[in-house]
């Protein structure tokens, strides 16, 4: 990319209570370290930036300090520097400490009306985090309640997920958000899409380098036997095959299950493109492996020129 040219941005703020999960939840998706259960806490101070590059666009998650003091500062004097540009709101609110809900819906709401005075295009992601905590004979209910008692009075769209950094879920609604911010899924779906038509794919995603899905294709119907965190395992082994490695230039993994080939290729950029492809379909189709290697190769310069540009 030439040194002039502009390069897309989006700002993506975290906001919620102190203790609530946010700093550990950026650590999770951006660095793929999952905490110890007694690690210790640092409170984040004011608040911090980290950048990430999805898809040609910078993104730029500010994770902003939980402590009453800041928060009065955020959705105060700091309001217009905190609340213009935004492209994602991730609020975060911890689903186990249910007395300080009402703390939270007084910033939550107080965040809204800041975001539709500078931001007013953004959209609103409510985590409903730390899951894990919750009985799961309970989850349903604690969960229903959190959310309606958050969307009182909100007429804007507010999009709720439940997440825990102990499971695939914080990856998955990570993964809404970036997808969201820097408008991959609208580009990207198509192209895999197009793909899965084309080839005898039936499966097709597209990872951060950490795992955390920016956009997925699949015929659903067919590979309910294939959970996400199963191909995340064998994906985190690769990852850190290739972090370990000397040589960080693109590269491409295949691997065979008993029913599927798939294959993985890292491109430079950061991304992974993941690919199922059917046994069986491969055979009625007489398609080679070398074949199926050069089509990968061939989608991932075309995306490669596409986000580049
Ligand atoms: N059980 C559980 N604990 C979590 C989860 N996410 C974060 N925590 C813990 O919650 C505490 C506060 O986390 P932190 O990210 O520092 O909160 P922040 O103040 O919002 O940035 C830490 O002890 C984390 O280890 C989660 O999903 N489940
Ligand atoms: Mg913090």
């Amino acid at each position: 990319m030439s040194y002039l040219a502009r390069k897309k941005t989006s700002k993506i703020l975290i906001l919620g209570l102190a203790r609530s999960g946010k700093s550990t939840i950026i650590r999770v998706v951006t660095e793929g370290i999952i905490p110890s259960k007694d690690d210790d806490y640092h409170a984040t101070i004011d608040y911090e930036r980290k950048q990430k590059v999805i898809a040609g666009t910078e993104l730029t998650l500010f994770d902003l300090g939980g402590q009453t003091a800041f928060l009065d500062r955020f959705t105060g004097e700091l309001s217009e520097f905190i609340f213009s540009g935004v492209r994602t709101l991730v609020f975060v609110v911890d689903s186990i400490e249910i007395k300080d809900i009402s703390r939270a819906k007084y910033y939550l709401d107080l965040s809204l009306k800041k975001l539709g005075q500078f931001s007013p295009d953004a959209s609103i992601f409510i985590f409903q985090h730390k899951t894990d905590l919750i009985p799961k004979k309970l989850q349903d209910e604690v969960r229903k309640t959190i959310r309606d008692y958050l969307s009182t009075g909100v007429s804007r769209q507010l999009k709720f997920y439940s997440t825990s950094v102990f499971s695939d879920s914080v990856f998955k609604a990570m993964g809404d958000v970036y997808a969201e911010a820097s408008g991959a899924r609208k580009t990207l779906r198509p192209l895999l899409e197009t793909f899965i038509r084309h080839n005898a794919a039936d499966m097709a995603q597209i990872f951060t380098k950490e795992g955390a899905p920016l956009t997925q294709v699949d015929d659903i119907s067919k590979f309910d036997h294939i959970s996400l965190s199963e191909v995340k395992n064998f994906f985190d082994a690769v990852v850190e095959r290739l972090a370990n490695s000397e040589n960080q230039k693109s590269t491409s993994v295949l691997v065979e299950s008993d029913h599927r080939v798939f294959i993985i290729r890292f491109m430079e950029s950061g991304l992974a493109l993941f690919f199922g492809f059917p046994k069986e379909r491969l055979r009625e189709k007489n398609e080679q492996i070398p074949s199926l290697y050069n089509k990968v190769l061939a989608f991932s310069s075309q995306l490669k020129s596409m986000i580049e540009s």
